[in-house]
């Protein structure tokens, strides 16, 4: 970044970073434009008596944050007050680190995150079959020499459960060494268009699939664990629970020919090193956990896991080897309790986002009566958001930290502004626990926070002061203090005398971590520090009760049933929705930079050719699209890049609320999908949403007698338009 006289004067990737080399995507381009955009918060906001958010002092924000949280507390009891962390909770240093502490002290049992409308499939199988939640294995795609790809396109979204820069570039260099690509996706996706090998299938049947890819493996004899077989139970069992998958039986179910699917079996177990990758594809559907277990049972019985060019565990500078203990413990947690309303599952201390609106809703001991949100716009990115957003208006407290007033925190009592992603310094402890590399870079603030702009981990700390009864002004420096100690001796370290917050708990993670490393160390190298291409870790990283990897998890195999109860749910002619991101959209947000959002309209219903002729849409015309939980009228883009039966639209768009502040964004509004996602349809296993293969209708608005859609997220219930 070059800056002159604390402003932003260009924005540029750095050629010499040990693991970009130089490439960014778009939005880092527009962390210019972020930082200077008029419409993000600068100052606290209160609602006053008239119903107004105003601005208010940080003083007089936090005064009115312990005015309407205290008394609940104290009333009500600790899970009364819950909790919402959004996706750059894990993106901003502060949030990352202090959060967590946050909802230590708030002892609240209503906390969700979004993991439960992304990735939790995964922490389940991982946790269960390697022993840690975060024990998440990633695609050595540098040295594999054939990926079977699931549900994920790195090329817009640049991985997530693997973060890799440059996956245009990585994939190039895959098939230039002469190795293979082979992506399965209901959408001729821009990864699928590079890819040696694109199938579609019918959205919500990859486990059907990948059972089928480990019949043929362990039917024809070609599974071959190599040194994984040592420490490697419930081979046999999994063989066994394949048996009902023959190709045959899933051909109708995923639309895939049996004979592509033998094909690519043999071929995945022939080539050598291997790696199945899936991502949220596979996880937001019914049968997200299964589908994340089978990845990971193929790359065991092929011999894959844990080997150069295959699928490898991490080992980060800061983060993995203590998080993974003190989260998830030996196995996983999961199930200790509850959800009130629905008896949904508690997984790693959290419960399902779909089950919030009805735990605000529902009276009774336990209602959630007030919530904080972190970095988190649960109205647009999460299920039957309709349905959210009326119980967010009806709580009884609602406390934001956010860097905007949208279509959540324009729902708000108090809002807390966090600095822009330029003025604090950053480390991203989550996404190096999945890197394609271990790697690490420190990043200081790059221009000043403007006039009494705290620090978002200041913010949590206040917050957890008033949590704690020490009221709206209790001492930072003490809390964080007390934080930082109780790490240190945790994690047996001694820490920096003269550090405070995030750098001095990054700095005891480092003391810590498996490198010898201080923060010192990457303060001096400002283009990071590499530690090299993954190593193995296995059996040293396995944290099973049983100390092997659990191939056959008792949990997981309890759902097999239901799977294979599926069996007979043929095709029938029903229309499903899916989702799909695009490269100059990050979720919900970003939406009001106009370097990202101008140019062809994004938010559109991708339909099928053959659909559309039979639906009567047409290009450039509108769709009605009606679910069990709501209804749209979206754009239509007739394109033969969605399979027949399916349509695709984006997801966090449907701007333009009232009461919100996205001046950009409204004129680029776009239309809801979650208003159509189903918070009554879960994973049950994980808890996780189901949002994609959602059952929908659609017409052509004419025939519907509509009008042009607002602004706004045309949305309304469905028993309402009935
Ligand atoms: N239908 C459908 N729904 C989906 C998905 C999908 O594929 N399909 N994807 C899901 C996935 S993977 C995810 S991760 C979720 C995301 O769900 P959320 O995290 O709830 O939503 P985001 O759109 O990421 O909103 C992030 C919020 O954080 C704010 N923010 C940005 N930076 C900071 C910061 O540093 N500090 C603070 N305090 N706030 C900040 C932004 O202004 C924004 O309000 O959406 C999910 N929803
Ligand atoms: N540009 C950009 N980058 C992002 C984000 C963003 O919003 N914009 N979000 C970030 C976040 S929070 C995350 S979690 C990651 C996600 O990273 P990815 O998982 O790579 O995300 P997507 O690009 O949504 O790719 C999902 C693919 O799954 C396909 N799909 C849908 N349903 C099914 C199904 O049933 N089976 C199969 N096999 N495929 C299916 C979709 O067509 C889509 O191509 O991206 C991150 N990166
Ligand atoms: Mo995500």
């Amino acid at each position: 970044m070059k800056v002159r006289d604390g402003e932003v004067v260009s924005v540029r990737g750095d050629a010499d970073d040990v693991f970009s080399h130089g490439f960014i995507c778009p939005k880092g381009v527009a962390l210019k434009a972020l930082h200077e955009d008029p419409a993000r918060l600068t100052r606290p906001l209160v609602r006053d008596a008239s119903g107004e958010l105003r601005d208010a002092t940080w003083d007089e924000a936090f005064a009115r944050a312990d005015e309407l949280l205290t008394p609940i507390l104290a009333d009500h009891g600790r899970n009364a007050v819950g909790a919402y962390l959004g996706n750059p909770s894990v993106h901003s240093l502060g949030a990352t680190l202090y959060a967590r502490a946050l909802l230590k002290s708030l002892g609240s049992r209503s906390i969700f995150t979004a993991s439960t409308v992304d990735q939790m499939p995964k922490h389940v199988s991982s946790g269960l079959m390697f022993g840690g939640a975060l024990t998440i294995p990633v695609p050595d795609v540098d040295r594999t020499m054939h990926m079977l790809m699931l549900g994920a396109n790195p090329l817009a979204s640049n991985g997530s459960l693997m973060t890799a820069p440059d996956m245009r570039g990585r994939l190039k260099a895959l098939r230039d060494r002469g190795g293979r690509l082979v992506v399965v996706d209901p959408r001729r996706s821009r990864t699928a268009e590079v890819a040696d090998e694109h199938h579609f299938i019918r959205p919500g049947t990859d486990a059907h699939l990948l059972f089928a890819l480990v019949n043929v493996i362990t039917g024809e004899g070609l599974a071959d664990l190599g040194r994984l077989a040592e420490f490697t139970d419930g081979t046999e069992d999994v063989a066994r629970l394949a048996e009902p998958f023959t190709p045959e039986a899933v051909e109708p179910v995923t639309g895939i020919p049996a004979d592509e699917i033998r094909r690519i079996a043999r071929e995945l177990a022939a080539a050598s090193p291997a790696v199945v990758y899936a991502r949220i594809g596979t996880t937001t559907q019914r049968f997200g956990s299964l589908a994340s277990w089978l990845v990971d049972v193929l790359n065991v019985i092929t011999g894959n896991l844990d080997r150069e060019g295959g699928a490898m565990f991490p080992l980060a500078a800061a983060g993995q080897s203590n998080a993974s203990g003190r989260r998830g413990g030996r196995g996983l947690a999961i199930g200790r309790w509850q959800s009130r309303v629905r008896g949904a599952d508690e997984v790693m201390g959290e419960l399902p986002v779909s089950c919030l609106a009805e735990e605000i809703e529902t009276e009774g001991e336990g209602q959630v009566r007030a919530l904080i949100t972190i970095a988190g716009n649960p109205a647009r990115s999460t299920p039957n958001s309709a349905r959210l957003e009326a119980a967010l208006g009806n709580l009884e407290a609602l406390v934001c930290i956010d860097l905007y007033l949208n279509e959540t925190t324009r729902h708000a009592d108090v809002v807390f502004p966090a600095p822009s992603p330029l003025s604090k310094p950053h480390y991203d402890i989550a996404l190096y626990q999945l890197g394609v590399r271990d790697v690490g870079n420190w990043s200081d603030a790059v221009v000043p926070a403007e006039d009494e702009m705290l620090q978002e981990w200041e913010t949590l700390v206040r917050l957890m002061g008033i949590v704690t009864g020490q009221g709206p002004d209790a001492d930072v420096a003490t809390i964080d203090d007390f934080i930082a100690t109780a790490m240190a001796q945790q994690l047996g370290v001694e820490p920096d005398a003269d550090r405070r917050g995030p750098e001095r708990l990054i700095d005891i993670m480092l003391r810590a971590g498996p490198y010898d490393v201080t923060l010192a160390d990457f303060e001096a190298s400002p283009h990071g520090i590499d530690f090299g291409p993954l190593k193995p870790r296995l059996p040293d990283v396995l944290k099973t009760p049983s100390g092997m990897i659990e191939l056959a998890p008792e949990r997981i195999v309890a759902d097999v049933d239901r799977l294979r109860a599926s069996l007979g749910e043929h095709v029938n002619g029903d229309m499903v929705l899916i989702g799909r991101r695009t490269l100059r959209s990050n979720n919900s947000w970003m939406h009001n930079l106009e370097p990202l959002v101008k140019g062809p309209l994004r938010c559109t219903l991708h339909v099928n050719p053959a659909d559309a002729r039979r639906l009567g849409l047409v290009d450039g015309g509108t769709a009605h699209v009606r679910s069990r939980a709501g209804e749209v009228d979206a754009p239509v883009e007739v394109t033969e890049k969605v399979m027949p039966g399916v349509v695709s639209l984006p997801h966090g768009w449907g701007h333009g609320a009232p009461g919100a502040n996205l001046p950009v964004a409204a004129r680029y509004a776009g239309v809801n999908v979650n208003a159509l996602t189903d918070e009554l349809d879960l994973d049950p296993i994980s808890g996780n949403a189901v949002l994609n293969g959602v059952p929908v209708e659609i017409s052509p608005q004419e025939a519907a007698g509509r009008t042009q859609p607002a602004a706004g997220s045309g949305q309304s219930a469905i028993g309402a338009h009935i």
